[in-house]
């Protein structure tokens, strides 16, 4: 198998999920963060990524110095086991201050906490030793339409990313857009939204963009085409691949699952655009399936990275010269089988 190259893998706890779902329970007993940590390294990744609470678990009852103190602490452990941290994303859709919404909710306080946690995110994320702030804003949108004036919701995000940004001038900006789910409808559906709105913000050069595979899927496009396109702004500073069956629930399925040739295409837009050369990460954000037993209980992550691997000796073995004969005499159809043959292989 083709070594790691200049890839470099990673999760988050969250991945190593207990199996409630809205119909039933956990189906596994929870698992120790220090465990989590230790099957990570075990298993050939590189970094974690964290949610801020994830790194400093109920901080909202926390004074700043407490919080830098675990921060720190966990800092620590994290260079003990040679784990770095990828990312710190405020988690703002538990709170009751975001039931509404966190940096759109309409009721001003509740905005004003969705920035005050933000900004306690970011002291996290220093402490951690990482630039990175990702920002899943889940609840920026509507159940219904007449709820909420949209055109304010822009000036809201615009608000909050500059608040951000003007605390810490070293920190750079990564929205995560989801098109749906937990809302009907999302304020930054896709990567053109990110970028777009990266434009209005303070400082545009420090607000790029994460890229979830489910996610695309979920907005009606072809996550390899959004990965060609963030990088053309040289705005992809994360990635969350995974796979999702159709439009249906937020699936989080094992990298390949669905759609092998999609994950090749994913790899092969990654491979032309050097993504990883600028110290950037592979994460899959993937779930185990419900029916998953314990002993079983980092397959879909190892799944993943080995699909990942797999299907990236399939790009660089894949025949460009012939491809690209075939291109230049418009033959499709037999480009078609001539990848569909490279990806069964003999
Ligand atoms: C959910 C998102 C979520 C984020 C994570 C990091 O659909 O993919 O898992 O990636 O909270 O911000
Ligand atoms: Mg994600």
């Amino acid at each position: 198998m083709a070594k790691a190259h200049s890839y470099k893998f990673c999760f988050g706890p969250w991945n190593i999920s207990e199996g409630q779902d809205p119909y039933g329970p956990p189906v596994r007993q929870p698992q120790t963060f220090d465990w989590k940590l230790a099957q990570l390294k075990k298993h050939g990744f590189d970094a974690m990524m964290f949610h801020d609470d994830d790194a400093v678990p109920n901080l909202d009852g926390k004074s700043a110095k407490q919080i830098a103190k675990e921060a720190r602490e966990l800092k620590k452990r994290l260079d003990g086991l040679g784990i770095a941290a990828e990312m710190v994303a405020p988690r703002l859709w538990f709170h009751p201050n975001t039931i509404d919404g966190a940096y759109t909710s309409n009721d001003p306080k509740c905005r004003a906490y969705a920035i005050e946690r933000s900004k306690v995110c970011i002291d996290i994320a220093h402490e951690l030793d990482t630039d990175l702030i990702v920002l899943w804003l889940a609840r920026e949108g509507s159940y219904i339409r007449e709820s909420k004036n949209a055109r304010r919701c822009v000036d809201y995000l615009v608000e909050a990313f500059d608040k951000m940004l003007g605390y810490d001038k070293s920190i750079r900006l990564s929205i995560e857009p989801k098109p749906n789910e937990p809302m009907d409808h999302a304020y930054i559906p896709t990567i053109g939204h990110a970028l777009a709105i990266a434009q209005l913000t303070r400082d545009p050069k420090r607000v790029g963009c994460l890229i979830e595979s489910a996610h695309a899927i979920l907005a009606g496009l072809d996550p390899a085409d959004e990965i060609d396109f963030a990088c053309a702004f040289g705005k992809l500073w994360s990635l969350h691949l995974n796979d999702q069956n159709g439009l249906k629930y937020d699936q989080d399925r094992p990298f390949g699952c669905t759609n092998l040739r999609s994950a090749f295409d994913q790899i092969r837009a990654l491979e032309r655009n050097g993504y990883g050369k600028r110290g950037e990460y592979v994460c899959f954000d993937v779930h185990p399936f419900r029916t998953t037993k314990e002993e079983h209980w980092l397959d879909h992550l190892t799944n993943s990275r080995r699909t990942f691997l797999r299907l990236l000796e399939k790009v660089r073995s894949f025949d460009e010269k012939s491809a690209q004969a075939l291109v230049a005499d418009r033959n499709y159809q037999a480009l078609d089988q001539m990848v569909i043959e490279h990806l069964m292989g003999k």
